[in-house]
């Protein structure tokens, strides 16, 4: 017993000696393409109710998924992706008491909602929808490109339970002259220079069946940190329209100006074809990021790991916009031949779809896997990026090397 404590001592205080401080926080391992100030600072990290996370930024949070967590269907709570703006996001105590107000110059009968009266005053719906960062894989473009610099875990998938948005917005009474759907929540900048983060969606979005004003998230209450006690869900489009703790739904006559409307969250017209055009807030060039583009992850077998020359599983996740995923294909020869993986269960349109194959590498030393999804539109994942300067939507084909031993 005392010579156990006494060597459990000893090794603290060598690695404590050899570090030349404090012990330092667990580094995480990420994709050599990220850029290298990134790798050098991101560390393994809790945050109350979370597993510990990539931390990519304190304050605002910024805190991503290891790809192990994804080697599921449904992201648990405990390890879904964290991202803010602004650093002054209000205490549990203060959202307990929460309310939610719904008016705006295109509403007939503005009013306000508590919890209990969303829960029992509207019918609860659900729906499993992937939660993607317009910015998830930004650290990977070439050449690289400011704002977080996200590896592969900016985004999650989760069974989110609410009453529909356009069910909240109809006791509101929605004006035929509605053009937008204006969105805050309770968080705010801590320098008044700073611009809050406010955003809208067009009004045919909030009205369509999909978008929930959800209260639970895997059958618990939401994270403080993704957004307690309610966020809006918006189904095939990127997080950015998700707003957390929700405190206005504004029914709007005019186009929102925001700095977080334009010019952030662009992308050039026409690059990322899309189903609804967001039409009030396009200029001549650029137009909003909505809907998420064909992609996919390998999540087994991870990079530089040792398999079996006699085979071994390649699985990982596949998602879109939704128009749902038609197949996923995978290649051991850097693409030359391909071959259909294993569909797991359909989830839904707007959930990961699993995937899975046997492969036999074609002999010993390196072997490079890649994955590529194809939606049922057709959409597929390419080789080439489309590059644009916020850095958003890389669904490159992914390249995971491993040793076959
Ligand atoms: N209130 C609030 N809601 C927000 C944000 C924010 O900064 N504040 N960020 C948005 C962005 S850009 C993304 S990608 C998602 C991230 O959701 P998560 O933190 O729950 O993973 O939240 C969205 N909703
Ligand atoms: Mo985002």
């Amino acid at each position: 017993m005392r010579r156990r404590r006494l060597l459990t001592g000893l090794g603290g205080a060598a690695a404590w000696m050899t570090a030349g401080g404090p012990a330092r926080a667990e580094q995480p391992r990420l994709d050599p393409a990220l850029p290298l100030g990134t790798r050098a600072e991101a560390e393994l990290a809790e945050l109350p109710g979370k597993h510990r996370l990539i931390k990519l930024s304190w304050r605002p949070p910024n805190y991503e998924t290891p790809i192990a967590a994804f080697d599921q269907a449904i992201t648990p709570n405990e390890w879904f992706y964290v991202r803010y703006h602004l650093a002054d996001i209000p205490d549990m105590s203060v959202l307990a008491n929460w309310s939610l107000s719904v008016g705006g110059d295109a509403s007939e009968r503005p009013f306000s909602l508590t919890l209990d009266e969303l829960k029992s005053g509207f019918e609860q719906v659900e729906i499993t929808a992937v939660n993607q960062c317009s910015g998830n894989r930004r650290g990977l473009f070439d050449p690289h490109v400011p704002g977080v610099e996200w590896g592969y875990g900016a985004m999650g998938n989760a069974r989110w339970t609410g009453a529909r948005l356009r069910d909240v917005l109809a006791r509101a009474g929605v004006k035929a002259e509605a053009v937008e759907l204006g969105l805050q929540g309770y968080d705010g900048p801590v320098l008044p220079a700073t611009p809050a983060f406010r955003k809208c969606i067009p009004i045919a979005k909030a009205l369509e069946a999909e978008p929930l004003v959800a209260y639970a998230m895997n059958g618990a209450p939401l994270p403080h940190f993704n957004g307690f006690p309610v966020r809006l869900i918006v189904p095939g489009w990127t997080g950015t329209y998700w707003m957390k703790h929700l405190r206005t739904l504004e029914l709007r006559t005019k186009p929102l100006e925001s700095f977080w409307m334009k010019p952030a969250y662009r992308v050039p017209r026409g690059m990322f074809p899309v189903a609804m055009p967001f039409v009030t807030q396009e200029d001549e060039k650029t137009t909003p990021i909505t809907e998420l583009v064909v992609n996919s992850l390998i999540t087994s077998p991870t990079e530089g790991a040792e398999t079996s020359t006699k085979g071994f599983d390649v699985r990982g996740v596949a998602w879109d916009g939704g128009a749902g995923i038609r197949g996923v294909d995978i290649s051991t020869d850097r693409g030359q031949s391909w071959k259909p993986a294993a569909l797991g269960p359909d989830l839904g349109r707007f959930s990961f779809r699993q995937f899975s194959l046997q492969v036999v590498p074609p002999g010993p030393g390196a072997v490079t896997v890649m994955a590529r999804a194809t939606n049922n539109g057709g959409q597929t994942q390419g080789t080439k990026l489309l590059f644009n300067p916020a850095g958003y939507q890389h669904n490159l084909i992914q390249n995971v090397t491993v040793m076959a031993a």
